[in-house]
């Protein structure tokens, strides 16, 4: 299957690309981000100071230094407050973004970690059927793309990705 659910830490992903869920910032942080940041060495700060920020939902594409990959695409997720304020459409926008530009970039594989539903709080049962959607049309669109995976990092997070996938 193109489209996988695994268990695991992002950061020892072998793939072309990875997503971070990022701030608008890009200078890193806790969860995820912090994790990549450490993995891949302080170049990938240097080079993420070069870039000015992102906007929530936007993304923006680095090298991927001393991980096993080439790229990491950094992608601001939304804070949840509420609802209420677009943050629906700003996380499909997140994995939209992050296919798009590694599409355009040549890439072939490329992983993500579940967006949004760490610190910035937005409940997993409304995110997980968002990324799994938006990844599937992108999918059926590209065909260039081989394989896509949400590495989840716990259990439960995991059980809401698969549900989305089969359902
Ligand atoms: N591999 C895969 N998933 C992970 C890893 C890992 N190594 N570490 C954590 N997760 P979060 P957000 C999971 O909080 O909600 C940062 O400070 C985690 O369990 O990392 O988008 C940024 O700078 C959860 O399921 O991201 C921003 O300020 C998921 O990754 C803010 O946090 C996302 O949790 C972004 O918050």
């Amino acid at each position: 299957m193109k489209f996988k659910v695994i268990l695991g830490d992002i950061t020892k992903v072998t793939c072309d690309a990875i997503a971070n869920a990022a701030n608008t910032t890009l200078l890193g942080g806790g969860g995820v981000d912090g994790a990549i940041h450490r993995a891949a060495g302080p170049e990938l700060l240097s080079e993420c100071r070069t870039l000015g920020g992102c906007r929530t939902g936007e993304a923006k594409i680095t090298n991927g230094y001393r991980l096993p990959v080439k790229y990491v695409i950094h992608t601001p997720g939304p804070v949840w407050r509420g609802g209420s304020h677009q943050e629906e459409q700003q996380l499909k926008n997140c994995y939209e973004n992050c296919l798009k530009l590694a599409a355009e970039h040549g890439c072939k594989s490329i992983a993500f970690p579940s967006i949004s539903t760490g610190i910035y709080g937005f409940p997993l049962e409304k995110a997980a059927p968002i990324a799994v959607h938006t990844i599937r049309s992108f999918l059926k669109e590209h065909p260039e793309i081989e394989k896509v995976q949400m590495v989840c990092f716990d259990e439960i997070t995991k059980k809401y990705y698969e549900n989305a996938l089969d359902g």
